[in-house]
């Protein structure tokens, strides 16, 4: 019992004290990896996938399965401010401004669903910066 009590202790400061970008392999679950690019035309603004099945498209649907370790990556592509927002999972990037930086979110989406992502810096979601997340059952 007391070995328990000590156990159950050390893995809630685990737990407690790393970060959601540490989440690895290791915990047995699958890990999802998309990249977006930001893209500015015509006053429009959205995300265009980089690499896999998104590649080249405009604000693209992220499918992924629930309790899947779901990373995504936001390019700078445009010179302009942006993150990236999954508020349903609490979620938001920090923001790149210059172009060609680049930052990443990490996530456990834990429900099922149709959801969205996107940028509200300056009215972009306003000017297109939307897209979907489909989350299915395991
Ligand atoms: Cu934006």
């Amino acid at each position: 019992m007391r070995a328990q009590i000590v156990w159950l202790i050390s893995l809630i400061a685990m737990f407690s004290s790393t970060p959601v970008e540490a989440v690895t392999p290791s915990t047995g679950r699958t890990v999802v990896s998309f990249t977006l690019k930001t893209e500015m035309t015509d006053g429009h603004f959205s995300f265009r996938g980089v690499g896999g099945e998104i590649d080249g498209k405009v604000n693209p649907v992220l499918s992924v399965k629930e309790w899947d370790v779901v990373e995504v990556t936001l390019i700078n592509n445009d010179g302009v401010n942006h993150h990236v927002a999954f508020p349903d999972f609490f979620i938001t990037s920090h923001e790149v401004m210059e172009k060609g930086t680049k930052t990443t979110v990490t996530f456990v989406p834990f429900k099922t669903g149709g959801f969205i992502y996107y940028c509200v810096l300056n009215k972009h979601r306003d000017r297109g910066m939307e897209g979907k997340l489909v989350v299915s059952t395991k």
